[in-house]
């Protein structure tokens, strides 16, 4: 069987273990024969993500802390020369106590940090991947229902998701007429380690299993062979878009 990402080189940011999305798809573009970059946070993380390239066959792997302007000047400093055909941005925090109290108790502080590594992050590595990707290619990011619907507790998330995908919309115009497409998959609930830890989230998957059209949750290699999807020439018409890989639950009213 032909693979969908033969000959194509892909920049990955998000890895943190292997729940991490970014992982599922690192594993279905490497299975698609894409050659891949991966990043991680920082030190504490250099390990665990050196230890997953193992896995994926010993991919390079860069620190890149994408609030930090020399890290990002760093990436695309150290892959030039190269050619980029995929970048795939799956980054998010905020402080855990804005995803406990009220949304109205949200500092400043808080609302500022979520929307600069949520949200303009990508912008940011959009910026910064562009110009490497000489033969036009795809951006794809990873966004949460709660950008358009008020989800418990997901609060200033929401916020900072909602604002990521007004970025991917203002981007794809920007970039499409330079052959690159930027696009969103909107992801149902998986325990990752961005969700362990939140409260009721078991509650969240049980409930959203029983209901999604599908009756069932989201599974990760899911989400990456959506992203394979828009990362390959089968996606060529797709840019701008928010696409839901979370078995329907999405379009469900009461
Ligand atoms: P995860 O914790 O494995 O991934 C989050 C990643 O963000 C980590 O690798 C972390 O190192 C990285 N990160 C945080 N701050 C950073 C910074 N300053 N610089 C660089 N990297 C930074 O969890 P995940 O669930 O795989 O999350 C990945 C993406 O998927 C996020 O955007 C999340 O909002 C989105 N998402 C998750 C779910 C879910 O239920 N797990 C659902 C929909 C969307
Ligand atoms: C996160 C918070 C509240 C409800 C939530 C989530 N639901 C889901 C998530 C229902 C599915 C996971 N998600 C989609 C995220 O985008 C998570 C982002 C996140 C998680 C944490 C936890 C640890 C921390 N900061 C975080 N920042 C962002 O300290």
């Amino acid at each position: 069987m032909s693979q969908l990402l033969e000959g194509k080189t892909a920049l990955i940011l998000g890895i943190a273990n292997k729940w991490s999305l970014a992982f599922a798809i690192a594993q279905a573009f490497r299975r698609e024969g894409a050659k891949l970059i991966l990043t991680y946070q920082g030190e504490r993380l250099k390990r665990s993500v050196e230890d997953l390239a193992g896995e994926l066959g010993e991919p390079r792997v860069l620190e890149c802390d994408v609030t930090k302007d020399d890290d990002l000047a760093q990436l695309t400093e150290s892959l030039e020369g190269g050619r980029l055909d995929a970048v795939v941005h799956s980054i998010a925090f905020a402080n855990r106590e804005d995803l406990e109290r009220p949304f109205v108790e949200t500092s400043r502080a808080g609302y500022l940090l979520a929307q600069e590594v949520s949200s303009y992050s990508m912008v940011a590595v959009a910026r910064a991947a562009a110009p490497l990707m000489t033969g036009g290619g795809a951006m794809i990011t990873l966004t949460y229902l709660g950008s358009t619907r008020v989800l418990t507790n997901y609060n200033v998330m929401g916020v900072a998701k909602a604002a990521l995908e007004a970025s991917v919309r203002y981007l794809a115009s920007e970039l499409g007429p330079r052959g690159i497409r930027v696009n969103a998959i909107s992801a149902g609930p998986v325990k990752t380690a961005s969700a362990r830890g939140i409260r009721d989230f078991s509650k969240i998957l049980q409930v959203v299993g029983e209901h999604a059209p599908l009756r069932r949750n989201t599974d990760p290699a899911e989400v990456a062979d959506a992203a394979v999807f828009l990362a390959s020439d089968l996606g060529r018409g797709v840019t701008g878009d928010v696409m839901f890989v979370d078995a329907g639950f999405h379009i469900m009213g009461l």
